[in-house]
């Protein structure tokens, strides 16, 4: 029987063996020189010698020594409030484990470990919450993105026009200037470069790790993204898809327990065909469950929570996700075994209607107005008008280069975010690093893991066991070279029993060898390979801002389209695409 050995790693064991001023991977420090010696914590806030007082962009900064509160350890928080124009505001915090100077001690200066760690926002959020890498020895940062709350609504002015600070300030800006002040600051407080820079976040906070690792790629040598919300206007506006679906079809949403039924006997359906009778499906993919079995009075019917003919419809366009006339597929639905109704309740979620008001620049606009045939043409407004601004689908070349690590974890059930586009941007970018455009994954996971995780949700949650330490596994990586093969999965099944079960890297998955408890990860190993073609010749997206009459792009996709199509000898191309009296409307751009 094969063993597995599962990633287990002790961040403090770690510190052990650290080179404390080895040369760090990058080039630090752009704003200005450090000192020889450290400096306290408020002399960083009074001294413009520090780098910070009349530094470009710099508005205010203050600087003053945290009591320590409860489990938070006390520490220097520095306030930066950042804006090259008077419509420019992003707030920066940055948690510095005191320095000896101001007493700390246990660490490699002071109480420092010798690392940065960014922290990451959500939904349309930054964070200011930095004490968790603060008390773990970090120096912590966050920023609020440049707008104080979760409304992303004022990325639209009231006369129709983009405001581009808001939007590039949430987008990219905001964590930029995060990292880079968060090293210089760590440089002077510490006279000493950090050894070591990572981000670490989830969901928008996932996002925004992709976003550095794209356009700041030569600063964080280890980035944790999860469930990273990235291709941000295409999936928010299929955000909207079911609920259009719905009114269409049903007249209103459908009730939350016939939902969460037509989930149960999808899993119910589909579970054992993985092997394992777990209440998991592990490739959704693969699971072709149709909710007309649940229609009231087929022999099929669940006892209760039965469907009416229309809603079982409903049910599986929301599965198959939103589509053009010509059938091709707009953006990926939710997955069979993902709750449905964290998009399609009785209300929709805010930001898929806020994104709505992004695509058509109209504060205004009604989603109720729009269609099931009419959906995709506001995804294509999306994307001709802001998609290039807010979708960060670039590349990593530089990060790669510079010898960053990406490592990402997303559920296969994540209810929000639609995890085939994250499995969509780790396949182009392993197509960009293989030979022929076709996708070389063990290429790529020389510095780019991404693994999937059966049954979780977003960012956690959900029926399947549950990713364990992955910053742990990401500081490995980076500093030990150790890569991470699978992650140890766990689940509490209640009653005092635990499920455990390897994570895998994408494309493969955990297998079940036969014999022994399938609640031991012992029991299992990554094997196989989840890129089937009937899998993932289904996924292939119309052409990007030709969603209205646009056909299957295999532009960068890594996969063949006559290949796909099952005729090879055929040469037709993408190119014919008579998209240019589709009445889409305004085909400006306002910036
Ligand atoms: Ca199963």
């Amino acid at each position: 029987m094969r063993r597995v050995s599962l990633p287990i790693v002790s961040l403090t064991a770690s510190l052990a063996g650290f080179a404390f001023l080895a040369p760090a991977a990058h080039a630090t420090g752009k704003h200005h020189r450090p000192p020889a010696e450290p400096v306290t914590c408020v002399e960083l806030a009074t001294d413009p010698d520090n780098g910070l007082v009349g530094a470009p962009g710099v508005k205010t900064v203050t600087s003053a020594i945290i009591p320590a509160a409860g489990t938070t350890v006390s520490y220097c928080q520095v306030n930066i409030l950042y804006g090259t124009n008077a419509n420019q505001n992003i707030n920066i915090r940055v948690g510095l484990p005191l320095n000896s100077l101001d007493g700390g001690t246990g660490g490699v200066q002071g109480a420092w470990n010798g690392r940065t760690q960014g922290i990451g926002g959500g939904g349309c959020s930054g964070s200011l919450t930095v004490t968790a890498p603060v008390n773990a020895g970090y120096v912590g940062s966050g920023n609020d993105t440049g707008h104080t709350g979760g409304n992303c609504e004022p990325g639209v002015n009231e006369d129709g026009t983009y405001n581009l600070q808001f939007i590039n300030d949430f987008i990219r800006n905001g964590m930029k200037q995060q990292v880079l002040f968060s090293k210089s600051v760590a440089k002077t407080y510490y006279a000493a470069k950090p050894a070591y820079n990572y981000w670490n976040g989830c969901s928008t906070g996932g996002r925004q790790g992709y976003v550095v690792a794209q356009e700041l790629g030569k600063e964080l040598d280890g980035i944790l993204a999860n469930a990273p919300a990235i291709y941000w206007t295409r999936f928010q506006t299929a955000q909207m898809w079911g609920q259009i679906v719905m009114k269409d079809l049903v007249g209103a949403p459908i009730a939350a327990a016939k939902l969460s039924q037509a989930t149960a006997s999808a899993v119910a359906a589909c579970d054992a065909a993985d092997g394992v009778v777990d209440g998991v499906i592990d490739d959704p993919r693969t699971c072709k469950f149709s909710a007309t079995a649940n229609v009231c009075g087929t022999a099929t019917a669940p006892a209760a929570n039965c469907l009416t003919l229309q809603e079982a419809d409903a049910i599986d366009l929301i599965w198959d996700g939103p589509r053009n006339a010509r059938g091709s597929k707009i953006w990926f639905g939710l997955d069979r075994g993902t709750a449905i109704n964290a998009l399609n309740g009785t209300n929709p979620f805010a930001l898929g209607v806020t994104q709505f008001h992004w695509d058509m620049h109209d504060r205004n606009f009604d989603w109720r107005t729009v269609t099931m045939d009419g959906y995709a043409g506001v995804a294509q407004e999306g994307s001709r008008n802001i998609a290039d601004v807010t979708d960060t689908f670039g590349d990593l070349d530089t990060f790669r280069r510079s010898g960053g690590k990406l490592l990402t974890f997303v559920g296969a059930n994540d209810q929000l975010i639609m995890p085939r586009g994250v499995i969509n941007y780790y396949r182009e970018m392993a197509a960009r690093d293989g030979k022929h455009d076709e996708p070389d994954f063990e290429r790529l996971q020389r510095f780019y893991r991404l693994f999937r995780a059966p049954g979780v949700a977003h960012c956690g949650g959900g029926a399947g066991p549950q990713p364990q330490n992955l910053f742990g596994a990401l500081v490995d990586w980076v500093e030990k070279g150790v890569a991470p093969e699978q992650i140890l999965g766990l689940q509490n099944l209640g009653g005092g029993l635990t499920r455990t079960r390897p994570i895998c890297l994408y494309p493969q998955t955990a297998i079940y060898n036969g014999t022994g408890s399938t609640d031991d990860a012992a029991n299992f190993h990554c094997g196989g390979n989840l890129e089937k073609r009937r899998t993932v010749c289904a996924d292939v997206l119309t052409k990007y801002k030709h969603e209205v009459h646009g056909r299957p792009d295999f532009d960068g996709t890594g996969l063949d389209r006559d290949d796909c199509d099952g005729r090879r000898h055929r040469h037709d191309r993408d190119d014919d695409d008579d998209d240019d009296d589709d009445g889409g409307g305004h085909r400006h751009k306002h910036w």
